[in-house]
């Protein structure tokens, strides 16, 4: 089981596609252990997208983060972390796969909707970036209880 962190950005949740995005972890058959809406400060916009400082797009880019509240959320599930980047799509959208997230939603490398981890070392480290470990939900599926009661 592989966990990664997902952020829905400000202009998903200004468009109010929250809840589609989520659908499409959800009927992929990703859990959902820890979501939390946050308005992201400065000092956590460097902390999350250090890597990019220096970049040309690096002031938009933290600029644009900061500008309005995200959702931050954690999914578990088998190969999570690439099964999420493909629902995702290219960073840019217009090269973005149609069916995929960007490719569906966003037309803008800034506005691009979402963020998801790349690897097993980011998803670690942006997971305790946004969330304490006492955040993530550990529960199994009592469907099988409803289908067979006791
Ligand atoms: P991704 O992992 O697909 O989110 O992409 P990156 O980590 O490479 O980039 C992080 C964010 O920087 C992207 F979501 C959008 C922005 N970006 C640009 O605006 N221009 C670029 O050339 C590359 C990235």
């Amino acid at each position: 089981m592989e966990q990664s962190f997902v952020m829905l950005k400000p202009d998903a949740v200004q468009r109010k596609i929250s809840g589609q995005i989520i659908s499409r972890f959800e009927n992929k058959g990703l859990t959902l252990i820890a979501m939390k809406m946050l308005h992201i400060s400065e000092e956590l916009a460097q902390k999350h997208y250090g890597i990019h400082k220096g970049k040309p797009f690096y002031n938009s880019l933290i600029d644009f983060i900061t500008s309005s509240p995200v959702i931050a959320t954690v999914w578990e599930g088998e190969n999570a972390i690439k099964t999420i980047r493909n629902l995702v799509g290219s960073t840019n959208p217009q090269e973005a796969t149609p069916g995929s997230i960007r490719g569906d939603f966003a037309l803008n490398m800034t506005f691009n909707m979402i963020h998801a981890s790349d690897a097993p070392d980011t998803a670690k480290s942006e997971i305790a970036l946004f969330f304490n470990q006492d955040e993530l939900q550990t529960y199994s599926p009592i469907i099988n209880k409803w289908l067979v009661p006791e």
